[in-house]
């Protein structure tokens, strides 16, 4: 898959500019959404290949096949966490089981109060990839994304939504929430894509 897939001789270390942070912060925009079972769903839509929308309960969710990964964070503040162990549901399997268009070349995955943030479809696939709920081993808080966030352990943290609701699938890109505000349309740690300003031509929407 290219540049975009995780490379594994890069796990556990720090990326150019990081420093390593002990224990694990709580870092984000806006207040911490109040998780509600009843009216929680996981939605799927947009450029699906059955042209209908998707959407799992929350315990339907739960249901859905549980797999770990063991990733570093990376957050554009210059702060790691290293070695964690992400346990949920992957997002290969969110495409098998309601599987894109052949259109589909990004995606929009989104959160709670709008937040939003969007992905090559090939970093979403990515092996590691990940919606997590739990964190080693044990449930995520609510700080820290619970019920469901997302982990793509190749690009910066932002590009991991906490308390994620839906991904929207898209037949071209759009910027999302950070993305919009200055951030590096693609986020890659390992080529300090940190700022807007140092995208080239092709890596994203003309802002
Ligand atoms: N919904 C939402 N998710 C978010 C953010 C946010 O502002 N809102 N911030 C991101 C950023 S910048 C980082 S570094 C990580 C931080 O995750 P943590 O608080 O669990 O360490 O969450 C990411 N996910
Ligand atoms: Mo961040």
């Amino acid at each position: 898959m290219g540049q975009s897939e995780s490379r594994e001789g890069e796990l556990g270390q720090l990326p150019p500019g990081q420093r390593l942070q002990r224990g694990w912060p709580v870092t984000h925009y806006g207040p911490v959404p109040k998780f509600k079972p009843d009216r929680w769903e996981f939605r799927v839509f947009g450029a699906t290949a059955d042209g209908e929308k998707h959407g799992w309960t929350h315990e339907e969710f739960s249901a859905l096949p549980y797999s770990t990964v063991v990733a570093d964070l990376h957050c554009v503040t210059k702060f790691s966490m290293l070695g964690a162990e992400w346990g949920g549901v992957a997002a290969r399997r969110i495409l098998e089981l309601a599987p894109p268009a052949p259109g589909v070349t990004h995606v929009m995955v989104w959160a709670e109060y709008g937040f939003s943030s969007n992905l090559r479809l090939s970093d979403f696939a990515a092996e590691k990839t990940i919606f997590a709920t739990h964190k080693d081993g044990e449930l995520l808080t609510a700080e820290h994304g619970f019920p469901v966030r997302l982990v793509v352990p190749h690009l910066y943290a932002w590009k991991g939504p906490k308390w994620v609701r839906g991904v929207e699938y898209m037949t071209a890109d759009r910027r999302g929430f950070w993305e919009e505000r200055g951030y590096h349309n693609i986020g890659d740690p390992w080529r300090e894509q940190r700022y807007s300003y140092q995208e080239e031509p092709g890596d994203g929407p003309e802002l």
